[in-house]
């Protein structure tokens, strides 16, 4: 398949934006997967590899799906960072709306953490060093606190939202359901283990219900385990908002110098949790000294 081809857009009543014509030469290879309405392709352009996230379009789709693509887009195409996944262009074409990204080739931090090889025992085979984790905690929370600083709250923080490129530093991805901040935010939206209680309940919320998740997803790094893995997504949800229940903190060795953290950011109160900056001062000083 070809992108690009075809000037019947410019006929298009759906056409939102045909703002880089230079993706004409793009291949798509493979699906690498596919979620929430979009597919996830492994491309080729101009001599690199490219994921090309394009819309499923079919006559059902309704108009959110379709929205919520556009916001992703536009939050997409205006921010540069280290830490965020870079998006190369974008293309709104009836029929193919596709967004054009980096290709990040290490996989997710939850394929990292969870999908590793065990031996006879149930041991992992080989551990995953303090240090790396620390460095893509720290990386998470910096692209994080670039995103608050723009004003966009991303609301699905989560280690399968985070990718790794081929030397292992991490990339947020997935900004399906950010949005531009706004004071009186209550739609429900993100995944049940790592949502914040406000954001379970409707009730207002803002950059620090991505504070929140974050939390959740350090737990997550310190103990190599998913958040209430024993509990369906409601009943964690009912847990966390009614009984104001957490996972115990225990971390792996190395890595105790988090749980302080992980309490801090995910406490009920939204205005208790620090805010992303902090979050980021303290995991420096931590990376500074982990083993
Ligand atoms: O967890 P994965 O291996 O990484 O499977 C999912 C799949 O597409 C559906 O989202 C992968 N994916 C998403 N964006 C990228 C990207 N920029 N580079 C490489 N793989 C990606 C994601």
């Amino acid at each position: 398949k070809r992108l690009g081809e075809g000037a019947a857009a410019a006929r298009n009543p759906l056409l939102i934006e045909w703002d880089q014509p230079q993706f004409g030469s793009l291949v798509l290879h493979r699906v690498l997967g596919e979620g929430g309405g979009s597919k996830v392709w492994k491309g080729l352009w101009k001599g690199s590899f490219v994921a090309v996230k394009v819309l499923k379009v079919d006559p059902g789709m309704c108009r959110d799906a379709l929205r919520s693509f556009v916001q992703e887009a536009k939050i997409l195409s205006q921010i540069r960072h280290p830490s965020i996944c870079t998006c190369l262009g974008t293309c709104m074409q009836q029929g193919f709306p596709a967004i054009v990204l980096e290709y990040l080739q290490g996989g997710s931090l939850h394929n990292l953490l969870h999908n590793r090889e065990y031996n006879a025992d149930g041991q992992p085979t080989s551990a995953i060093s303090p240090r790396l984790l620390c460095r893509i905690a720290l990386e998470v929370a910096t692209g994080v606190a670039y995103l608050h600083d723009n004003s966009i709250i991303h609301r699905d923080v989560k280690a399968a939202n985070v990718l790794l490129d081929g030397k292992q530093h991490a990339k947020v991805t997935d900004f399906g359901i950010s949005t531009k901040f706004a004071p009186e935010h209550t739609a429900e939206t993100g995944t049940y283990r790592s949502m914040a209680p406000e954001v379970i309940l409707h009730k207002g919320y803002d950059y620090k219900c991505d504070v929140y998740s974050f939390g959740m997803m350090l737990w997550e790094i310190a103990h190599q385990r998913i958040p209430f893995e024993e509990e369906n997504g409601l009943q964690a949800a009912y847990g966390v908002t009614m009984e104001g229940r957490r996972p115990p903190v225990k971390p792996k060795p190395n890595l105790e110098m988090l749980g302080e953290l992980i309490v801090s950011c995910w406490q009920q109160e939204p205005a208790k949790r620090p805010d992303m900056d902090a979050v980021v001062q303290q995991l420096i000083a931590i990376d500074a000294r982990v083993a």
